[in-house]
């Protein structure tokens, strides 16, 4: 049994793509042997953990969020003896695992499903979920959530897509399965889990019609998300599995309220470490209707990630996260791609990373990289974003106009490769990658960036080693500074001391008076050398600032 159950209170998690991050073998995707590779990169930015996308075996409908085989490594990947290496080496570089489980859902080649849907009479045919009829609701990647069986007539739930069919949770030899992989992990000495969608696992009894969106369906979050048994499910996982092991685990959360936060992550609840909330990324739609050209509003953000923290304080740390595999990189989402790029993105990680919680950094958000700059469906990889460019093709856009709105707004924004080098496909791979390298890997890379004192890498784990070693910034507590718009400033403070964190969060010059008591304040970190702002209280164009209160 392990007994550190706290090292991830203001831990740095640091979540890898795998397909994406480092090609080993030279077949343009990215393996386990490529990550052990990387480890010391990864020592050099001071993480504690990380996350490892799922390289179950897979059909890879959906990049292996479609598992066929929860105890097999997909070889495109490597092997069990890779992923045990890579284990035993991240371990002894003090450096932890969180493997990402994908339990809403198998593939439909899962054998579970394959005799599942054998015929009507199947012994696992309650182990999924099927219908007579279906109701309106859309699934996430396109067309109805509901997907007819021609052999047996009736249609089974997939809310992602026909090729990820719903587990039946309600079934208890479900969670007996499901139990009985986690177990398998754990015993092998992973530290924790990220689950995925786990707010979707509890089904609602019955399966009323929603109102239709821009789609030509109905969103099932509203149905789906949150349903009070998921707690059930959850606390039983907890007993069995997460205590015993000591383990970490944050849940992905869609659709999930910050009063349905404090359930799930609430100590005295045993269920979950933590959970990521969309509600700061998805203030342009996203998460309801995504393909539009509706961009995050600044004012609306501040609120959204003050209120978090104030909100989970005294129950749970924050998932602090920018950017994952399913987002738009945040420096061409909320920051300056060209002058001012390394600036805001230095800007964008003080911001967040200067508040309470768990830090999750997604690969490549530590050099500033950007998206992928999309120009043609030829391009594209993601089954969300083919089927989005489909339908805004038969709604009546134009190639230009949907490929604008589908390039902003991609999944595949986050996916182009990793940026090493300077080089070849940005020494991702001596092969050929399976997506497009981003076209600026001549001037944003890993290489170059780990030469330089005021690199973004640089900025990145001086941030990371200031939330590990000062008190203030991991325990203490967050009291936002007086509002102005375009400026993000807050205080920090634990029993003796405080720390103030002011971010202009615009490409203007800003005047944001030092707050009282920080005029002589020494700076921890700052984005601008040099910069007056104490004196004259002008923030440059995205300038930030980490202060302590002499
Ligand atoms: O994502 C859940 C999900 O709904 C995302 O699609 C997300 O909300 C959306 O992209 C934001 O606009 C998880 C995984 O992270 C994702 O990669 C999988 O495709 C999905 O589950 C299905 O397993």
């Amino acid at each position: 049994m392990k007994t550190d159950t706290s090292w991830w209170k203001n831990a740095a998690v640091y979540e890898i793509y795998i397909r994406s991050f480092f090609d080993s073998d030279g077949d343009g995707i990215g393996d386990l042997n490529g990550i052990r590779q990387k480890l010391p990169y990864l020592s050099a930015l001071g993480v504690d953990a990380i996350w490892i996308t799922p390289f179950f075996q897979s059909p890879g409908v959906d990049n292996g969020y479609d598992i066929s085989d929860y105890y097999a490594v997909d070889p495109q990947y490597g092997t069990m003896e890779d992923f045990r290496a890579l284990l035993a080496e991240a371990h002894e570089r003090g450096i932890r695992i969180i493997l990402d489980m994908v339990l809403n859902h198998t593939s439909a080649l899962h054998p579970w499903f394959q005799e599942s849907r054998a015929s009507r009479a199947s012994r696992k045919r309650d182990w999924y979920i099927w219908r007579d009829e279906p109701n309106n609701w859309g699934s996430q990647f396109g067309g109805s959530a509901w997907h007819r069986d021609r052999e047996t007539g009736q249609y089974y739930l997939g809310l992602f897509s026909a090729a990820q069919p719903d587990l039946n949770w309600q079934n208890p030899q479900v969670r007996g399965a499901v139990k009985d992989v986690l177990h398998f992990w754990a015993d092998m000495g992973v530290d924790g889990f990220r689950l995925d969608v786990i707010s979707l696992i509890a089904k609602p009894e019955d399966y009323p019609d929603g109102e239709v969106n821009e789609s030509g369906f109905a969103d099932f979050h509203p149905f789906v998300a949150n349903n009070p048994r998921v707690h059930d499910y959850l606390r039983e996982l907890n007993a069995e599995v997460f205590a015993p092991y000591a383990l970490f685990t944050v849940g992905e959360a869609s659709a999930v309220t910050l009063a349905e936060a404090r359930k799930y992550c609430a100590a005295d609840r045993h269920e979950l470490s933590t959970v990521f909330s969309f509600e700061h990324v998805g203030l342009d739609g996203s998460e309801e209707y995504k393909w539009t050209d509706r961009r995050i509003d600044l004012e609306e953000l501040k609120r959204v990630l003050l209120r978090w923290q104030e909100g989970a304080e005294a129950c749970f740390p924050n998932a602090l996260f920018w950017c994952n595999h399913d987002q738009p990189r945040i420096v061409s989402r909320l920051g300056d791609k060209s002058t001012y790029r390394e600036r805001s993105a230095k800007m964008l990680a003080a911001a967040l990373y200067g508040m309470r919680g768990v830090a999750f950094v997604y690969q490549g958000q530590e050099l500033g990289m950007l998206g992928g700059g999309f120009s043609s469906r030829a391009e594209l990889r993601d089954i969300e974003s083919l089927q989005g460019y489909d339908a805004l093709r038969r709604a009546g856009y134009g190639d230009k106009d949907a490929m604008a709105i589908v390039s902003a707004k991609t999944r595949d924004n986050a996916r182009t490769p990793m940026q090493w080098s300077a080089g070849r496909n940005a020494g991702f791979s001596s092969g050929e990658p399976w997506i497009k390298p981003g076209e600026n890997h001549e001037a944003i890379n890993a290489e170059e960036q780990l030469k330089r004192g005021d690199s973004v890498f640089a900025f990145t784990r001086e941030l990371l080693r200031l939330r590990r070693e000062d008190p203030c910034l991991s325990e203490g507590r967050l009291f936002p500074c007086e509002d102005k718009p375009g400026v993000l400033a807050y205080e920090r403070r634990s029993d003796n001391r405080s720390v103030l964190v002011v971010c202009n969060l615009t490409a203007e010059d800003q005047r944001y008076p030092c707050p009282e008591g920080y005029a002589d304040g020494r700076v921890l970190l700052s984005n601008c050398p040099g910069s007056c702002y104490t004196a004259d209280g002008r923030l440059m164009p995205y300038e930030c600032a980490i202060l302590e209160k002499p």
